[in-house]
């Protein structure tokens, strides 16, 4: 299967999406250069991803050129975790257990293991918790051990300095033979690394909320995708992988441009377009921030911009927190990109917006005024709906577990497309944060009428969160100083 098979008329779509997302780009915000939306080159040649090492296994390029004819079957299933004694109402939707959706995947990994962590935190006494819920990622960390006896290469980027001091497991892998790189974001970028993806195989994903940290497994809410068996995806991802992997290369320099081999032929313009289990899909990989998006790379904010602007139904956003300013720089400024993106749509085409906001114990109560504007906005007389909630994950008896007892998830749904992402939605997370956006749409197909698109899905997700009991009203409880759940 190749980019071509895919059907004309989703192809149409998604290429109308981009559009829109340009124009609200090029009225909205000056400072995106609207340089990076021309169409991409053509094929390029094979690109290998050989550079990583020469100590690493890589497929040979003879591998890579017969996995491109090898007919992929591409499967996407959602994944997710629920903080413990959180359990969802009986017979609500559910996705699959992240932790062992993870375990598989290595269990399938065959050649390399690629993986791209914010931090790594994965047994308990990394964290100073002797807790029962710390095993799952014990587990983890014990596979992910196991990989170079299995003659699997691993491969770790993540963020410098280190965020967890006392965590062990990076050196613990080291010792086993993986290569890990500390990317200095800071230095480089003035962000952090802040990208959770790994890629098995050059052929299977992941991407999500979650990082390497065993509280994702049992304590944070969390929400992903795996993808198996696609490899033009996967290595298209890990381009995103391999910039890490140059930066966090002694003494580098961010190449301005980005030599040719990282360019992405699969963005916002020219999506896949692919049979995934039989269902026609079309989908690409944005990255954050504009600095580490090579030629053809989708910027996550335009891809986040596209997808709010191609709705004409609804738009249902769930992330860990919401701010129209900077949040790193002092003092904070102001920037109403994406929430004008959201007023927009509610206005000018009658979309029915809501979003949900996590609230926790360390939620900056300066959050609050913006959600209440947002809120405000509402006006069911003139077809106004804008609907505003905070998620209140109780703390019950697991107070003993810091930075824990939060939805992290970060992901928005529209009736036409799912993006799952890794940034919190305020600008810093665009300019100089480094993370991937997955933007997949689906079209029920008619051979296979069981297999819900994936936006279904996630708006089934979505709305249970929505009406459960956690999540409440601004004009609720939560009043922005008490992230505290009193039921
Ligand atoms: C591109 O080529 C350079 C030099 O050979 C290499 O270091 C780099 O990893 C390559 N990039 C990708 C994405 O394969
Ligand atoms: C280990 O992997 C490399 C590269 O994939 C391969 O050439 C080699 O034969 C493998 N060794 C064993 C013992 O399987
Ligand atoms: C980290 O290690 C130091 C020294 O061993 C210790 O004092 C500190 O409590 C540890 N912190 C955590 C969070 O475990
Ligand atoms: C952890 O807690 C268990 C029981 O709660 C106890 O048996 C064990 O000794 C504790 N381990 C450490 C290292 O404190
Ligand atoms: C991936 O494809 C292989 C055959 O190429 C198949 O055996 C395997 O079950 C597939 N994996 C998944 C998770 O679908
Ligand atoms: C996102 O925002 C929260 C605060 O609500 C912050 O604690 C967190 O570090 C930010 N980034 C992540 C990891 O999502
Ligand atoms: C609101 O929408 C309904 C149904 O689409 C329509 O009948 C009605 O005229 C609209 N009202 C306004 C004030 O636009
Ligand atoms: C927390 O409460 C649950 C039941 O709600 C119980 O099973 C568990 O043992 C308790 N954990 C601690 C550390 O007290
Ligand atoms: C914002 C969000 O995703 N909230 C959810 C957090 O986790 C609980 C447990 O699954 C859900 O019910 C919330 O809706």
């Amino acid at each position: 299967m190749n980019a071509k098979a895919g059907p004309p008329e989703v192809r149409g779509a998604l290429a109308l999406l981009c559009l829109s997302a340009v124009t609200l780009t090029y009225v909205l915000w000056q400072v995106l250069s609207p340089s990076t939306w021309g169409h991409v080159r053509p094929e390029e040649g094979p690109t290998t991803s050989r550079g990583l090492g020469s100590s690493l296994a890589w497929a040979p390029l003879e591998g890579e050129a017969r996995r491109h004819q090898q007919s992929d079957s591409c499967r996407l299933v959602l994944v997710e975790s629920i903080p413990q004694d959180l359990p969802p109402a009986p017979g609500s939707p559910s996705a699959q257990p992240l932790a062992q959706a993870w375990l598989q995947l290595l269990d399938a990994a065959r050649e390399s293991v690629h993986v791209a962590s914010f931090y790594w935190s994965l047994t308990g006494p990394d964290t100073g918790v002797n807790d029962s819920s710390s095993h799952l990622g014990e587990a983890l960390l014990r596979k992910l051990q196991q990989l170079p006896d299995r003659n699997i290469s691993l491969a770790v980027a993540t963020s410098a300095p280190t965020l967890v001091q006392n965590a062990t497991d990076l050196q613990v892998l080291v010792a086993r033979g993986a290569q890990v790189r500390h990317v200095p974001m800071g230095r480089l970028t003035g962000g952090v690394l802040h990208s959770k993806f790994w890629v098995v195989d050059g052929r299977h994903i992941y991407v999500g909320s979650a990082n390497m940290d065993w509280r994702s497994l049992t304590q944070v809410k969390e929400l992903g995708a795996i993808i198996y068996n696609c490899s033009r995806l996967a290595q298209d991802l890990d381009k995103t992988f391999q910039t890490y992997w140059v930066l966090g290369a002694p003494r580098a320099v961010l190449p301005k441009p980005w030599p040719r081999n990282f360019s992405s032929h699969i963005n916002c313009f020219q999506p896949l377009q692919d049979y995934f289990d039989g269902v026609p899909t079309t989908v690409y990989f944005s990255a954050s921030p504009p600095a580490l998006c090579p030629h053809g790379r989708t910027r996550d904010l335009d891809a986040l911009l596209a997808v709010m602007g191609g709705a004409r139904e609804f738009i249902y956003a769930s992330v860990m927190e919401y701010f129209p300013t900077t949040r790193f720089s002092h003092p904070a400024r102001y920037w109403p990109v994406l929430d004008t993106a959201l007023r927009v749509a509610a206005v000018s085409r009658g979309v029915r917006v809501r979003l949900l906001v996590s609230c926790w114990l360390n939620t900056d109560p300066s959050m609050f005024p913006y959600l209440r504007s947002l809120q405000a906005l509402s006006n069911p007389a003139a077809n106004v709906s804008v609907d505003v909630k905070v998620f209140i994950v109780p703390v019950r008896n697991h107070s003993n577990i810091p930075f824990s007892r939060v939805n992290h998830s970060k992901f928005m749904v529209t009736e036409k497309t799912a993006y799952i992402g890794t940034s919190n939605w305020s600008e810093d997370y665009f300019s100089s944060t480094s993370g991937v956006g997955l933007v997949v749409s689906q079209r029920a197909s008619s051979t296979q009428p069981g297999a819900a698109p994936v936006q279904g899905q996630l708006r089934q997700l979505f709305e249970r969160d929505w009406s459960s009991r956690y999540a409440v009203g601004l004009d609720g409880q939560a009043q922005g100083q008490d992230c505290v759940w009193q039921g």
